[in-house]
């Protein structure tokens, strides 16, 4: 059973959670039919249809070679897709599967002739073109309910003018047919002189229930089982919209060659060139690569247990449905039994009121009593499916209380419906979750762990030094792994770029003037570039420069510059087991003794960290920063924030101080930064972006025109700072986002369950849990190696050999040796770095990172220490290599 996704998220599209009186005045609106919303009114869309995720290799085809008209090139890659993965010989493109169904008909179905299939939704299409279309679909059957009542079929063979016989994969979305069914309809067929033809625009679903449940089938890929469906029928027809996740498109294909002819020459008429059929070049090309991609055996079975897990929750709740290949189909007259009318809208209504949770019944009115709650494909996580379903089960509890729609307006179809309808009093159901949902998603690394412990190996023990594609969940940093919105690539994508000053660049200081109240914006290719700038304009030769512990670039940068860091956060920080809630503050008593001491002129400024990386993801109390600022005003000592994690910090004010439970995250950071002069921000982390920083000061003009000069020089342009238009583009969408209470808090909560799981499987960790990172404590996982064989940089190692995530050593590596003493400064924080990237994984996937962590955990002592096999002078941790201990004295022994 998958245990988490076989993907990352890579970009999201956001979501908006209405509110009670927003879903009301928007229901009425809609005349009480949900078809008439629109997303944007919606909490979460529960239809599969065109909704899927993506995955990056077919975002990126969008932009390949598009309208070619005759002879694409996206057409051939759609060629070689369909040879390679249905195996069928020839391909028609059609706009989408109404267009297939329409070549099909319009060449080999000829008027009074009937079309019996297993599947009454076609009923949609075929009605309406008056074709007959008579039901084999075998109703005794209980495995394989889609599977053709053989006798049925051949005495309807036998006694009308049948076309041609018609299958759907996963009937209706609930019922799959047996390849050995299969089987013995296509010998029926050819006993009968007739074609078969499949719609397969499921089969994926329909190969998996095979795979699953025939006998025989388990050990077969179900790429395999796939081909077998295809070739087993004449005729295949798929719609891009479902199993292949694109959102249009569709295709025709055979093995017989004058079928294919009889094809191309009509699909010049309805729907466009052989070449195209009616689909845009991306979408050919969008739909090569998701039919390449559907049999992906981690993937198809990934989406199958999130579909099953979520009907389970529901039938153990007691909620009427049918099994569907992708989601719940809601019986509407069990579930409102004790309604008579319109059970289907009602529900529907009913649904969407209480939650904004939208899932309705399409096509002809009166087709069925279904109500389908579809997965989007890959576009959901677990976390909302639960919540969904508990809507679900919540609208169940109640359902007495729901009275029947009253039509108002009838029709044929159920978007031509119309509604009235007096409130019924339900409890509202809140969603409390992410929200965003996955757009596009980018697949992760299935090394074995033999590979694995080679591929370590192999980077020296130092996971900087592993390919990324090696990895399965990449928690190194939380810097420039952010996956952005939709929103943010359309900002960036419609950006014009300028070498001057551009509509972008005065967007972005405009909101960061708002985010910041600071008056002078000056953006930077990223955080140390700022860093770079503050540090020589503000720190004389021999300065301290007080903070609230060290960042590796930014006490860099200070002593090139001449100054002396100096720590100044309290003790709390250096105790990984402290409870202490603000381990981030600054000890004033430490602060002032050392202005004692050297005089406030000896002090450049208090360098100042918001969520304090090294101490664990640890926040500053309101009160400290207006206390330090208090006492900093009044000794004339300026205060530069790095703010990289101030929107972190935020969260965890509103979480932990009483008086600011109620205050939205935007206003806490607004108070913030008003007990500063200035800041430095590593824009990759909190604004939601893969490049970019600031500095800012908040008055000190002459010091932004100091800070400026050296820009041009060393970074680029003063309105850009060395970064693309489109890159300050994503910035602005980025700030705003990040200020979404909802986002932070899923964020932050995020990283806390991780951080509960590992504390409750007995696992060494900082406490309390921070903000971006679970930072584990390598002293106390692995007592019996001593700080100078690098413990938490075997443990990074491990942790990649036992379970493919990648961690970062926080400790004796990171902080180098005394230049004095030569000796390692064996730091009291041992530290192995788990970073949650924002928006990129799921709290499945945090439970897997857990479990395997709790796996090294048990076997802990057999772990040995590592020795230095190369050095560097600067910032050893990023290329330095090691050997274990126990392998050299091996080697030494031998
Ligand atoms: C992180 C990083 C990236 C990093 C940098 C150096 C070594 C290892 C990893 C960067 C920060 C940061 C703070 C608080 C400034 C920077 C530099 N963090 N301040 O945590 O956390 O910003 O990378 O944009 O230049 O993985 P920059």
């Amino acid at each position: 059973m998958a245990d988490h996704e076989p993907h990352k998220i890579k970009t999201v599209r956001l979501l908006d959670f209405p509110t009670y009186d927003q879903r009301k005045k928007y229901l009425a609106a809609a005349h009480f039919n949900v078809f008439n919303l629109t997303p944007s009114q919606v909490a979460f869309d529960m239809c599969s249809f065109g909704t899927s995720a993506s995955s990056q290799e077919q975002l990126a085809g969008q932009l390949i070679g598009d309208e070619a008209y005759a002879g694409s090139r996206n057409f051939e890659a759609l060629e070689g897709a369909v040879h390679q993965v249905l195996g069928h010989t020839y391909v028609c493109p059609t706009h989408n599967g109404l267009g297939a169904t329409k070549l099909v008909t319009s060449t080999m179905v000829p008027p009074g002739s009937v079309l019996p299939s297993n599947a009454r939704t076609k009923l949609d299409v075929l009605g309406p073109m008056k074709i007959r279309y008579p039901d084999v679909r075998d109703h005794g059957a209980t495995v394989f309910t889609g599977n053709v009542d053989l006798t049925k079929l051949k005495t309807i063979l036998g006694a009308e003018p049948v076309a041609l016989v018609g299958l759907q994969a996963f009937a209706d979305g609930q019922n799959p047919f047996s390849l050995a069914n299969l089987r013995a309809v296509r010998a029926l067929a050819d006993a009968h002189g007739k074609r078969l033809i499949c719609d397969g625009s499921r089969v994926i679903e329909n190969a998996w229930f095979i795979q699953r449940h025939e006998p025989g089938q388990a050990d077969r890929r179900i790429a395999d089982i796939v081909q077998q469906i295809v070739k087993t029928c004449h005729i295949f027809q798929l719609d891009g919209a479902q199993d292949p996740k694109c959102n249009t498109g569709g295709i025709l294909t055979t093995d017989n060659p004058d079928d294919h002819e009889k094809f191309r020459n009509e699909v010049v008429v309805f729907e466009g060139l052989h070449t195209y059929g009616g689909m845009a070049g991306r979408t050919m090309e969008a739909l090569a690569r998701g039919l390449l991609e559907m049999c992906d055996e981690d993937e198809v079975h990934w989406v199958m247990h999130q579909t099953e897990r979520f009907n389970q929750r529901l039938v153990d709740a007691g909620v009427p449905l049918e099994r569907g290949c992708d989601g719940a189909y809601l019986r509407a007259d069990a579930f409102l039994s004790h309604l008579d009318d319109h059970t289907q809208d009602t529900l529907s209504a009913a649904l969407y009121l209480m939650s904004g949770v939208r899932a309705t019944a399409h096509g002809l009115a009166g087709r069925d009593r279904m109500v389908p709650v579809q997965i989007p494909r890959l576009a959901m996580m677990n976390e909302q499916l639960d919540q969904v379903a508990d809507a679900i089960i919540a609208l169940f509890e109640q359902r007495d209380l729901v009275h029947a729609l009253k039509a108002t307006r009838e029709g044929h179809w159920r978007d031509q419906l119309e509604y009235h309808w007096v409130y019924p009093d339900l409890e509202p159901y809140d969603f409390d979750t992410f929200p965003y949902e996955i757009h596009t998603l980018e697949k992760v690394g299935v090394l074995t762990r033999g590979q694995r412990r080679e591929a370590i190996r192999a980077a020296g023990y130092n996971t900087f030094l592993l390919k990324s594609a090696d990895v399965t969940i990449d928690l190194l940093t939380d810097s420039g792994t952010s996956a952005m919105s939709a929103d943010q690539w359309a900002a960036y994508d419609g950006a014009r770029a300028s070498a001057t000053t551009s509509d972008e660049y005065l967007a972005m200081v405009a909101k960061l003037r708002e985010v910041t109240g600071y008056q002078h914006i000056i953006p930077t290719h990223q955080g140390r570039a700022a860093e770079h700038i503050l540090s020589q304009i503000c720190i004389e030769p021999g300065q301290l420069v007080p903070g609230n512990m060290y960042f590796t670039t930014t006490k860099l940068h200070q002593e090139l510059a001449g100054g002396v860091f100096v720590d100044v956060i309290v003790d709390e920080a250096h105790d990984p087991e402290s409870d202490f809630p603000w381990k981030g503050n600054i000890d004033l008593g430490k602060l002032r003794t050392l202005v004692g001491e050297h005089g406030a002129s000896e002090i450049a400024y208090i360098s100042f960290e918001h969520s304090v990386n090294m101490a664990g993801g640890q926040p500053a109390s309101m009160d400290n920063m207006k206390e330090v600022y208090e006492y900093c005003s009044s000794v004339d000592i300026p205060v530069f924030f790095d703010a990289t994690r101030f929107v972190e910090n935020a969260c965890l004010i509103q979480q932990r101080d009483e008086r600011y439970r109620e205050t939205r995250i935007r206003d806490i950071v607004a108070e913030m930064m008003l007990y500063g002069d200035g800041c430095t921000v590593s824009g990759k982390k909190d604004f939601l972006i893969n490049i970019g920083g600031v500095l800012c000061f908040r008055e000190d003009g002459d010091l932004a025109e100091e800070a400026r000069e050296m820009l041009r020089v060393y970074e680029g342009n003063v309105t850009d700072g060395g970064l693309a238009t489109a890159d300050l583009a994503a910035i602005t969408r980025g700030l705003e986002e990040m200020l979404d209470d909802r986002y932070i808090r899923s964020r932050v909560r995020q990283t806390q369950y991780l951080g509960k799981l590992l504390l409750d499987a007995g696992v060494p960790i900082v406490t309390p849990p921070g903000s971006h990172a679970i930072f584990l404590d390598a002293k106390r996982f692995l007592p019996h190696i001593d700080q100078d064989q690098f413990p938490a940089q075997r443990l990074a190692a491990e942790i990649f050999v036992e379970t493919g995530v990648r961690a970062m050593e926080r400790g004796n590596v990171s902080k180098g040796r005394n230049p004095e003493t030569g000796e390692n400064y064996r730091p009291p924080l041992e530290l192995v770095r788990l970073t949650i990237p924002r928006r990129v994984y799921t709290n499945d996937h945090m439970r897997a990172v857990a479990e395997g962590i709790a796996r090294v955990h048990e076997r802990r002592e057999e772990i040995r220490g590592l020795a230095f096999v190369y050095e560097p002078e600067k910032l050893r941790f990023f290329q330095a290599r090691f050997e274990p201990v126990d392998a050299m004295l091996g080697r030494h022994e031998g």
